[in-house]
């Protein structure tokens, strides 16, 4: 399975916004005394520490670069606080003197959204990596927003724990990103999103007040829910301190089956065959002949059977250690089920990496050959198999030369259309496909959010009442504007 990294040496355009500092009222001389960005960072050396802010450009660079090197920027300093309090400060300074702020975990954001793009702060999470004690009984742990998704599963799966949400970045990506973005990934069809898993936040909010009561209670309804406004807010209201993760049972004894379809309306058909007679389904992905072939160049590897078929749909099933066998019940599903044209199983770990990545490989075989533009998208179920077919048309019809691959979670109506041979700064494509996904009923953003790579298309999916309250709140946590400026949304 891929480690996330950034790639800075892999970018080489710019976002074409404009850089300075954001909010100040006259106009300061840019790195000289009265610039409010200047000061900041003075104030914040002295009370955090020089250690805590980096300045230098080459320290500051994988943290100013996206994971995709579409959007980059240049970021007076990158602050590193180690704890709720000096978060705090960070907020507190950068809210008196105007200047804008980015939250960033694991920068494996998919949509622009971690990285400066006017001359904002970043203020990196990973120092708050704290793992607290597993309950046991419960199934809950509290963990410091900067920890890495691999960690929490490290810690919590010896005691027949698991976390319900697993992505393909779970190296790198941290647990306050995640529940920024309101990550979502391969389990929600058992799972559910990242929504899903949250008990309770502790966050810091735009003007530097601290909310949220950790450990949370199962139970407490006594109004406005911190975890409920911030999952999915992207870093616009406040930052994420610490999250008290709800834990589902872990379940070691896996099995998957990759399978060749005849096209995407068979795979969903074959894959709703399975769920109704397999309660323990966990994952239902599925992706294109031309995507395998691309991560089987990329990996070196050939394909995982023959005859190579134009769709292939991975379902994996789990079960507690010690439970029947989980491989021998997925393959007499699978010989029953309709229209497979071809099969490969694997009940053990090696085996079971082997197969998942050709699923897992794509973002980063992909990434490899250029700049993608990344439409992660959600179709009502019964239009997926069309939009898969429409949407080559719809992006070619702009991009003559265009490579358009298709993959994702379709048990969940959810497809990843990566476009290489575009250029990285030109939207249109990205607004025609939108506007489809829009025309089919759909969601421009099914788990990734919207960061700047698709602000100017939320009100193809949100009503403009829908957006007004949507600012209204933003200006009632952030009254200042600081929180991720330019991300989500337009005008806030
Ligand atoms: P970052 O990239 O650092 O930040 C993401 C957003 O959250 C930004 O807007 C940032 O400002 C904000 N933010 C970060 N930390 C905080 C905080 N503590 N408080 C407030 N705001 C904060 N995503 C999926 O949903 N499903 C997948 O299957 C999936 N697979 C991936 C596979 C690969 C190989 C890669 C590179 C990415 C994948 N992603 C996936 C995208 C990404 O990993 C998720 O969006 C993840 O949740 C981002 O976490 P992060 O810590 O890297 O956040
Ligand atoms: C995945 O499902 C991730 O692999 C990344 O969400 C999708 O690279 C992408 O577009
Ligand atoms: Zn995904």
């Amino acid at each position: 399975m891929p480690a996330a990294s950034p790639e800075p040496g892999r970018a080489d355009t710019e976002s074409g916004r404009a850089e300075g500092p954001v909010g100040s009222g006259s106009v300061p001389v840019p790195g000289g005394r009265g610039d409010p960005t200047v000061e900041v960072v003075d104030r914040l050396r002295a009370s955090l520490g020089p250690d805590a802010v980096l300045t230098d450009p080459d320290l500051r660079a994988s943290y100013e670069v996206d994971w995709t090197g579409r959007y980059r920027g240049v970021a007076p300093a990158v602050v590193r606080p180690a704890s709720t309090g000096e978060v705090a400060e960070v907020l507190r300074a950068c809210r008196e003197a105007g200047v804008g702020v980015v939250p960033q975990g694991g920068n494996t954001g998919l949509v622009g959204g971690s990285v400066p793009r006017a001359g904002e702060l970043v203020c990196s999470l990973r120092r708050l990596d704290a793992i607290g004690e597993v309950d046991e009984d419960a199934g809950a742990v509290v963990v410091g927003a900067g920890v890495t998704l691999e960690a929490v599963q490290a810690a919590v799966r010896p005691m027949g724990w698991d976390v319900g949400v697993d992505l393909g970045s779970r190296g790198s990506a941290t647990l306050g990103g995640m529940v920024a973005t309101n990550a979502g990934g391969e389990h929600v069809l058992a799972y559910g999103p990242m929504r899903d898993q949250v008990l309770g936040v502790e966050a810091v909010l735009g003007d530097g007040t601290v909310v949220g009561r950790l450990p949370a209670l199962r139970k407490d309804n006594t109004g406005y829910r911190w975890e409920g406004i911030l999952t999915g807010s992207e870093g616009t209201l406040g930052v994420v301190t610490a999250v008290h993760l709800r834990l589902v049972p872990y379940l070691p004894q896996r099995s998957v089956a990759l399978l060749g379809c005849a096209g995407l309306a068979e795979a969903l058909r074959i894959g709703g065959f399975l769920r109704r007679r397999l309660p323990a389904l966990v994952a239902l992905e599925g992706f294109f002949a031309d995507g395998c072939d691309l991560v089987c160049d990329h990996l070196g590897i050939g394909w995982p059977f023959r005859p190579r078929t134009e769709v292939l749909l991975l379902a994996e099933i789990a079960a507690p250690a010690g439970a029947a066998p989980t491989g021998e019940r997925l393959a007499a599903v699978v010989a029953q089920a309709p229209g497979v044209l071809a099969s490969a199983f694997a009940d053990d770990e090696a085996g079971r990496r082997r197969l998942w990545r050709y699923r897992e490989g794509h973002t980063e075989a992909i990434n490899a050959r250029g700049i993608p533009h990344k439409l992660d998208v959600a179709l009502p179920p019964a239009a997926l198999a069309a939009f898969a077919d429409e949407v080559v048309g719809v992006v070619r019809a702009i991009e003559p030369g265009a490579e358009v691959y298709r993959f994702g979670h379709i048990g969940d109506g959810n497809l990843h259309v990566n476009v290489l041979g575009a250029p990285p700064d030109d939207d249109r494509l990205d607004r025609a496909v939108f506007e489809l996904v829009a025309r089919r009923g759909g969601s421009i953003s099914a788990e990734h959010g919207i960061g700047v790579a698709k602000i100017a298309a939320l009100p193809l999916v949100r009503t403009d009442a829908e957006l007004a309250a949507m600012r209204a709140l933003k200006r009632a946590l952030d009254p200042a504007g600081i929180m991720n400026p330019g991300v989500l949304l337009a005008d806030a």
